[in-house]
């Protein structure tokens, strides 16, 4: 996979992009990942980028020029057509089943807004999707970038290492992660439950289906309800079909 993020801020991302889970992802070849200034596109002498709103009202508002003309460049370098991601809190939530289809994509260009937001035609004939990562707003888009190439690479087959450890996370099967232990056995008096120490498979998976359950349960009944609707939904299907 290949994706291309267009930034204000290129070292916020920098870092990260070297670094853990991802940074081994790049250097195994799993994915490639291109940083690019947005600022690089600008026309005048002060390197501008934004500009105050029509209409009047606070802030700044990012530019169509830069921004169209960064997209473009990047685009052409590559043979693959890039699926355009504004990251924005107006965009859809990001999901577990979001983040599964992005990851089957070939390219993705994500693109980072900084001060009161982009040009609306930016948004309307530059954009593929808008994908938000929360209800809350962040200064620039840059933190919602990380979050989405986090994610989204964790899914890229051989990035973990370890290839049950993905669909073990929480929100893979729907709902929360089990308790995990390890070493010692005896914590400052606290010990790990018994049955972990069992060599008991078939009691250790169904001890584990039941905590996360439990968990899910206790933490975010809304998960459980998604997945009922889910479960309706695909009962539904296979009716239909039969
Ligand atoms: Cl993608 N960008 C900004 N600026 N704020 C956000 C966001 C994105 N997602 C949630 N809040």
């Amino acid at each position: 996979m290949r994706i291309d993020v267009l930034t204000l801020f290129p070292e916020i991302i920098e870092p990260f992009i070297g670094s853990s889970i991802v940074g081994r992802a790049c250097d195994a070849g799993i994915v490639t990942i291109r940083l690019t200034n947005i600022r690089d596109f600008a026309t005048d002498k002060h390197r501008t980028v934004d500009d105050r709103p029509f209409g009047g009202g606070p802030g700044m508002v990012m530019m169509c020029g830069p921004v169209f003309d960064a997209v473009e460049h990047v685009t052409a370098k590559h043979k693959a057509t890039p699926v355009r991601i504004l990251l924005t809190p107006q965009g859809e939530p990001l999901t577990h089943d979001r983040v599964r289809q992005l990851a089957r994509l070939e390219r993705l260009l994500l693109i980072c807004g900084h001060y009161e937001g982009f040009d609306e035609r930016i948004r309307t004939n530059l954009a593929d999707r808008e994908i938000s990562i929360g209800d809350y707003v962040l200064s620039g888009g840059e933190p919602a970038a990380i979050v989405l190439i986090d994610t989204i690479v964790r899914m890229l087959p051989g990035a973990l290492g370890h290839e049950e450890a993905a669909a073990n996370d929480s929100f893979a099967n729907g709902l929360l992660e089990c308790p995990q232990y390890t070493r010692p056995r005896d914590f400052r008096g606290d010990v790990v439950p018994e049955v972990l120490l069992s060599g008991h498979h078939e009691a250790i998976a169904e001890w584990r289906a039941r905590q996360s359950m439990k968990r899910t349960r206790a933490r975010r009944p809304d998960l459980l309800d998604t997945q009922k609707s889910r479960e309706d939904e695909s009962r539904e299907e296979n009716t239909k079909r039969e």
